[in-house]
């Protein structure tokens, strides 16, 4: 295997990020694999950022009169190039966020997906037409290009966010603002790097149509105050979310929020509990557990929680933590020391609320001092309390024994967070009412999968202080446009809706 560093840099150069993404003085773009810097990147003065707003404004007024299936064409384009470059993007989001390689690939795919499905959406922009009260008249509604869309990203999947909203964004006729996470700067630059690929085929693409931020809080703060973005789509933690929200609000710009999760399964006494063991294994353990729409919560019914555990704690200390890039490693590092430290908060936590924890010690810590690598933990808690309660961006799982399903149901609820949730169930009462107005209180709500791994047909987001917003598939794609209605009258008189008569004379 190539050292982290060189392997990274063959990625970047053969992706043809430019030299002059690079700055001895920049932000360190570092892997988790090993702590190592791969390289500094330049970063974008707050003033640049700026001017690249104003650059994409100006490419709007192009863009949106571009008929809408022909910006469909630069996304089938851009669906192509990262087909072509697949295996390399897919390995430097292993490298630098530590997904394992089928994780890292996967997220590409998601990519490839959007893409797909931004295409056909370029021909299916449509709206309706309503019937009107008034004779001779015709009422409909027209969608229009909205204008900039910003888009704020997290590292735990830092291309694929940028993806469902940039493709959506782009055949709604909006240029694109990046702000990726400042920890996972190299896979934005790829990214631009390849949409730049694409944009050349496609061939007059206006200056401004795609701009990427590199920084921190500064320039973030440029696309979250600027008039000339009236919609911001953000990604992150609810803290971020309590920010951004009332800043957009108060310059009445459009949030598409994506925030915390606090997700939890619900293992009900009819369960297939083999199917519940994986489905769970994977929600749970998956990204190291840096997904917002991780499996944090567990609820197991008291009949079934003495033959379930014990192929949990099984499953738990015999997965493979180390190297991403290793088969059979399922468990890849953890992002940076902030987030081992949370993670220890929470245990200690757990653990003086009597909680039971298999798992959750450091692993490879001579072999890697400046890299994080945990064991999943696995913690039986007495109660739903505490740090139970609370997103901690880790691979922690808090099981808990339930006796009825209404009381697993309001637990699963009794949280701030309204991600994602799902049920393991064989009876379809059960299965009914968990996805019905008295059940789960969350945007994704799942019958016998685990609460993560969505894919891009559906609208995906989260109700609570997960945000409200929805992204990537059905509907979503309303939130980059906006709607007139148009009603237009065909005859020769002037007849009042709602009968009101208003006679000027001859
Ligand atoms: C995220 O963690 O921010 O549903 C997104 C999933 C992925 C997306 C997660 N398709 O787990």
């Amino acid at each position: 295997m190539l050292p982290v560093r060189d392997d990274a840099l063959a990625i970047l150069n053969r992706l043809g990020v430019p030299d002059s993404a690079f700055s001895d003085k920049g932000l360190a773009a570092r892997s988790p694999i090993t702590g190592e810097v791969i390289a500094t990147v330049r970063e974008t003065a707050p003033e640049e950022a700026t001017a690249a707003v104003g650059r994409a404004h100006a490419a709007f007024s192009e863009w949106r009169k571009v008929p809408a299936p022909r910006r469909g064409e630069l996304v089938r384009l851009l669906g192509e190039e990262l087909r072509e470059s697949k295996d390399d993007l897919g390995r430097l989001v292993t490298l630098e966020a530590g997904k394992i390689i089928s994780e890292g690939l996967g997220e590409v795919q998601e990519m490839i997906d959007i893409c797909d499905y931004a295409v056909g959406l370029s021909r299916q922009l449509f709206g309706l037409t309503i019937a009107t009260e008034r004779p001779d008249h015709r009422m409909m509604e027209t969608w229009h290009p909205l204008g900039v869309c910003g888009v704020i990203s997290a590292f735990n999947f830092p291309v694929a966010v940028w993806s469902w909203n940039a493709a959506l964004a782009l055949v709604c006729g909006d240029p694109v603002v990046w702000k990726p996470s400042e920890k996972t700067t190299l896979t934005a630059l790829a990214t631009a790097a390849i949409f730049k690929r694409a944009a050349d085929r496609f061939g007059g693409v206006p200056d401004g149509l795609h701009e990427v931020l590199i920084g921190g809080r500064a320039v973030g703060e440029v696309l979250v105050e600027d008039r000339r973005v009236p919609v911001v789509s953000a990604t992150g933690s609810t803290a971020m979310g309590r920010q951004v929200g009332p800043k957009l609000a108060g310059r009445f710009a459009r949030a598409i929020l994506e925030l915390g999760g606090n997700n939890a399964a619900i293992v009900a006494p009819s369960a297939d509990l083999d199917l519940a063991l994986r489905g769970i294994a994977f929600a749970a353990m998956g990204t190291a557990g840096q997904r917002c729409t991780t499996l944090r919560r567990l609820f197991v019914h008291e009949s079934v929680y003495d033959a379930l555990l014990p192929k949990l704690r099984k499953a738990w200390s015999s997965v493979k933590v180390g190297d991403p890039r290793e088969p059979g490693v399922l468990v890849g590092p953890l992002i940076d020391k902030a987030a081992h430290d949370a993670m220890e908060r929470a245990l200690g936590e757990a653990r003086a609320a009597g909680g039971e924890i298999t798992g959750g010690v450091r692993e490879h810590a001579e072999a890697f001092p400046e890299a994080h690598y945990v064991a999943p933990a696995l913690v039986e808690m007495p109660a739903h309390a505490g740090p139970v309660l609370r997103e901690t961006f880790a691979p922690i799982l808090y099981v808990m024994r339930y006796s009825t399903f209404e009381e697993a149901v309001a637990m699963q609820n009794a949280v701030g967070a309204g991600l994602s949730s799902s049920l393991f169930t064989l009876d379809m009462r059960e299965a009914e009412r968990f996805i019905s107005v008295e059940g789960s209180d969350c945007g994704i709500a799942n019958v016998n999968i685990g609460p993560s791994g969505a894919e891009i047909g559906g609208a995906f987001g989260g109700e609570k202080e997960t945000g409200g917003g929805r992204e990537a598939g059905s509907d979503s794609w309303k939130a980059y446009m906006r709607r007139a209605t148009n009603t237009i009258n065909y005859g020769t008189t002037l007849p009042l809706a709602q009968g009101v008569t208003f006679d000027i004379g001859d």
